[in-house]
């Protein structure tokens, strides 16, 4: 079993396998400097030390990676253990069952992504603009989309599309190696269609299955530069079937304040056509609070740098109180962006925030994984009473 799937794994291209035939010799590998992984296959079934008190221990060693669990036991245990896993706050890719599927190891793999913390580390490639052209093209940008809830309620409201491409040899890379580029070198147009084309289709599946999101998609200061693009964004919305006001644009201030006056006539004609407006990353940009006053906006998102902390940090509370009352007073819904652990939570419920966005509430995660999330959400708010004072 080992042997077979040590093999399937390098087939797959996993260049580093370590295969430990007990948990006390997976400890012992992972006590080495260079010995953590970035994903463990575990067997739930082993001698001496099973897979649920390894599992512990990887908790104390604040493991990192991904886990994927390998088991003959019926789903409902598989299930159950996976439920497991989340509650540790590890992630879990799935689990397979024995004898192991090279096509069920392989759509688990393709979830895998490096945690977050290790992501940036990567060796960074440069991309020229060709590069992006062609990836544009050949489809290889794909949506990830991350939960914005409730605050007062938990309810899931929305989504918001973060793009990745899936290099064929670079792997994963994240929108801050291209996005730039794409702007510099007239591709932003063709790119901020492709996500919204993605967005747009996949929120259409959500509505369809009862699910009635809004989607949030990143829009950059190019695209506003252009006349058109109210029409052609009216286009897409039309023809996938959602509704103009469960759309929302969102526009970083620092980018928005540049291209003032073009920006404002397609602000205006978007907000006519009843998109949702969205500033990102406020309190970042070099804005004025005149220029605010005159922008059409419907929500301003307070950037993560003022919300993660702000409960026990004055000077982030001050800004971030400062934002949130200026947004109300305009009649704007507040997102706070940068929700990571519960004091922050805790912190927005005791400020009357609108909606939450960050990695304690989810990170962003492939479609096919929202439902699953939500599941989870739901059971999180009243396992850990998130709902109730002070909560
Ligand atoms: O997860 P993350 O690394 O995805 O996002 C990094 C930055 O890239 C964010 O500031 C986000 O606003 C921006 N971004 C993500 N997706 C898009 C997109 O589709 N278009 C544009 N213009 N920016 C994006
Ligand atoms: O600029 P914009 O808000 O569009 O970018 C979203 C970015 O923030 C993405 O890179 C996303 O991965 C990241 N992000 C989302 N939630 C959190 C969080 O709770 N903490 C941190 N540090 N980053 C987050
Ligand atoms: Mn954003």
């Amino acid at each position: 079993m080992l042997k077979l799937l040590q093999r399937t794994l390098a087939q797959l291209g996993c260049v580093q396998v370590t295969a430990c035939d007990s948990a006390r010799r997976a400890l012992q590998e992972m006590d080495h400097p260079d010995g953590v992984p970035d994903l463990i296959l575990l067997d739930l079934n082993m001698p001496e030390m099973d897979g649920i008190e390894f599992m512990r221990q990887l908790v104390e060693r604040r493991y990192a990676g991904a886990l994927i669990l390998v088991s003959g036991e019926d789903e409902q245990i598989l299930q159950s253990v996976e439920r497991l896993v989340r509650a540790h706050r590890m992630t879990t890719l799935g689990h397979l069952a024995k004898p192991v599927q090279t096509e069920a190891l392989v759509a688990l793999i393709d979830k895998w992504e490096p945690a977050a913390g290790n992501r940036r580390r990567v060796a960074r490639t440069t991309f020229v603009a060709d590069d992006i052209r062609s990836a544009i093209a050949n489809g290889e940008l794909v949506n990830d989309y991350q939960p914005a809830v409730a605050v007062a309620t938990g309810e899931l409201v929305g989504v918001e599309a973060l793009v990745r491409w899936r290099h064929p040899v670079a792997g994963l890379v994240f929108p801050d190696q291209f996005i730039g580029i794409a702007e510099a070198h007239g591709l932003i147009g063709d790119l901020t269609r492709a996500v919204l084309i993605a967005a747009l289709a996949q929120a259409k599946g959500w509505r369809d299955a009862g699910l009635m999101l809004r989607v949030s998609v990143n829009v950059s200061t190019e695209d506003l530069a252009g006349l058109d693009f109210p029409d052609l964004v009216t286009g897409y919305a039309a023809d996938a079937g959602v509704p103009t006001t469960s759309v929302v644009l969102e526009v970083t201030e620092s980018r928005l304040m540049a291209k003032l006056v073009t920006g404002l006539d397609v602000l205006n004609r978007l907000r006519l056509k009843r998109f949702r407006l969205s500033i990102d990353d406020f309190g970042t940009g070099h804005s004025s609070l005149a220029q605010l006053r005159d922008m059409p906006f419907d929500e301003l998102k307070v950037d993560r740098g003022f919300v993660h902390g702000a409960a026990t940090d004055a000077r982030l509370r001050a800004i971030y109180g400062a934002s949130l009352g200026m947004g109300k007073e305009l009649g704007m819904t507040i997102v706070a962006e940068g929700v990571e652990d519960r004091a922050d939570w805790a912190f927005l419920r005791r400020t009357g925030c609108d909606l939450a966005q960050g990695y304690f509430i989810a990170k962003p995660m492939g479609a096919a994984e929202l439902i699953g999330w939500l599941a989870d959400w739901k059971l999180r708010l009243s396992e850990e009473s998130l709902l109730a004072d002070g909560g």
